[in-house]
């Protein structure tokens, strides 16, 4: 049997002291470079948080592995055992341009399911987390589940990005969908908005191209208050490669697929 408890108390413990870290990190300068794209950002930051969290998860527990964002993990092959998914710095642009709406995201998963989810709003201090099977919590008090709501009163969470034109969605498909609910947001971190669907802030929550790192202690934290995370296509995530992601309350997601998604891919 795995000692989840001991796994979670060390992964608070770790949370918080990078949280810490990345506060105090404010007042020094940081060194910014770009990745695949001139918008795929990465600092300093970025890198030392995920290098803090290998370094002691290696040390706490070797049999563990590790999947990150920056490539500090392992490279794997496959999700068996017991394996850290690991996003340091969620929402890197807001990091560097406005100093909030950045998350550090962890899912713990086992054999490819997930355990334990924690997304850390480092400059609100609110920790968003949840033990598969005994609930989700904001800091200590526990999230209730997600209630029903019609798409005319929904808040849905979409980057403008993807309704203008774009290389991966055509925006006749979401433009309607837009236009329906009752108003739209963007937040700039995946993993806050995914903790906003589970807190209630957000209703739904659209986007074209996330990783595992972005989604996998989100995926555990809404699903413990009875969301629902999947493709655009209502099928489940590939928690190896990148997704389209559609995330929302129960009722309000099967509304959103037959009324726009699904008829609409096949029209
Ligand atoms: P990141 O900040 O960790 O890179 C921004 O809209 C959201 O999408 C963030 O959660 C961001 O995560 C994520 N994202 C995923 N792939 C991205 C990419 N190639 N460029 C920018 N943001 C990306
Ligand atoms: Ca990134
Ligand atoms: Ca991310
Ligand atoms: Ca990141």
């Amino acid at each position: 049997m795995m000692n989840w408890a001991e796994v979670d108390t060390y992964a608070k413990r770790w949370i918080m002291e990078a949280g810490m870290s990345i506060r105090e990190s404010f007042t020094h300068s940081l060194q910014i470079s770009s990745k695949s794209e001139p918008n795929d950002l990465v600092t300093n930051i970025d890198k030392e948080t995920e290098q803090f969290f290998a370094r002691n998860i290696r040390e706490q527990f070797p049999s563990h592995r590790i999947l990150g964002e920056e490539g500090f993990g392992d490279k794997l092959q496959s999700l068996n055992g017991v394996v850290w998914i690991i996003d340091p710095i969620d929402g890197t642009m807001n990091f560097i341009h406005q100093r909030r709406n950045f998350a550090i995201s962890i899912g713990v998963y086992k054999d490819g399911v997930g355990h334990l989810g924690y997304i850390y709003d480092v400059v609100q201090d609110e920790l968003y987390f949840a033990e598969k099977g005994k609930g989700a919590f904001l800091n200590d008090v526990q999230l209730p589940n997600l209630q029903q709501k019609k798409v005319e009163e929904a808040i849905l969470n979409i980057n403008a990005t993807w309704l203008i034109r774009n290389k991966r969605m055509d925006p006749k498909i979401l433009i309607p969908l837009a236009n329906t609910v009752r108003g739209t947001r963007s937040f700039g971190s995946a993993a806050i908005e995914m903790a906003y669907i589970a807190s209630g802030r957000l209703d739904c929550y659209i986007t074209m191209r996330l990783s595992p790192w972005d989604f996998a202690a989100g995926k555990v934290i809404v699903e413990e208050v009875g969301g629902i995370v999947t493709d655009l296509g209502g099928n489940p995530l590939n928690l190896m490669g990148v997704n389209p992601v559609f995330v929302s309350k129960p009722g309000l997601h099967q509304e959103i697929l037959e009324r726009f998604l699904l008829k609409n891919t096949h029209s």
